[in-house]
């Protein structure tokens, strides 16, 4: 055997050894690529089979409630906190309509409706409870969630509303003159 042979013959067993690594790497990221693209695609499934359930068991309520807004029965989020009040639209049509009031805050609040031409900060206040006269001139009292709001609770209140002008407030001492006011408008 010439020189030129073994030198070969050590790059041959070289290269054999490098291509045989190759492979057993190569196997073994083939192994696992199609261990966690079958567990991918595990998750994707349950993930589905979780909304299908959803869609399948929500509370039938909610099918309910959606009817009831398209049928002309709107319904208005109220968000309540220290020392705001906040409808998530700002008017609606005549007629009979849902208050779902949420506080969001860290003490308790109230929700209560008046119909008025007044300005929402200009609301006559007595002095000594800190709190909205609401059989004043010019303020004529609709309605209000008869319970003061818990932290983290939603209570809810259907008024029959006539086109005009109103404010929605918290009047627990103290909380309208801090902010607690909004205009709402009824077409
Ligand atoms: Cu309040």
């Amino acid at each position: 055997m010439s020189e030129e042979t073994r030198a070969g013959g050590r790059f041959g067993d070289a290269f054999s050894i490098a291509a045989t690594t190759f492979a057993v790497v190569a196997l073994v990221f083939a192994v696992f690529a199609f261990v966690f693209s079958s567990q991918a695609t595990e998750r994707a499934q349950s993930a589905k089979n979780e909304v299908a359930h959803k869609l399948a068991t929500g509370p039938a309520a909610t099918s309910t409630t959606s009817s009831a807004v398209l049928a002309g029965h709107p319904s208005v989020q109220i968000t309540e906190r220290e020392y705001s009040i906040v409808p998530d639209v700002a008017s609606v049509a005549s007629g009979p309509v849902r208050f779902q009031v949420s506080n969001v805050g860290q003490s308790g609040h109230e929700f209560n409706v008046v119909r008025t031409d007044l300005d929402p900060r200009a609301l006559p206040v007595n002095a000594d409870s800190a709190t909205v006269i609401t059989n004043a001139a010019g303020i004529e009292r609709v309605g209000a969630v008869d319970t003061t709001i818990k932290p983290a609770a939603t209570k809810s209140g259907s008024f029959d509303l006539q086109p005009g002008n109103y404010v929605l407030f918290c009047n627990l001492p103290g909380h309208y003159q801090q902010g607690m006011a909004t205009r709402f408008t009824v077409t």
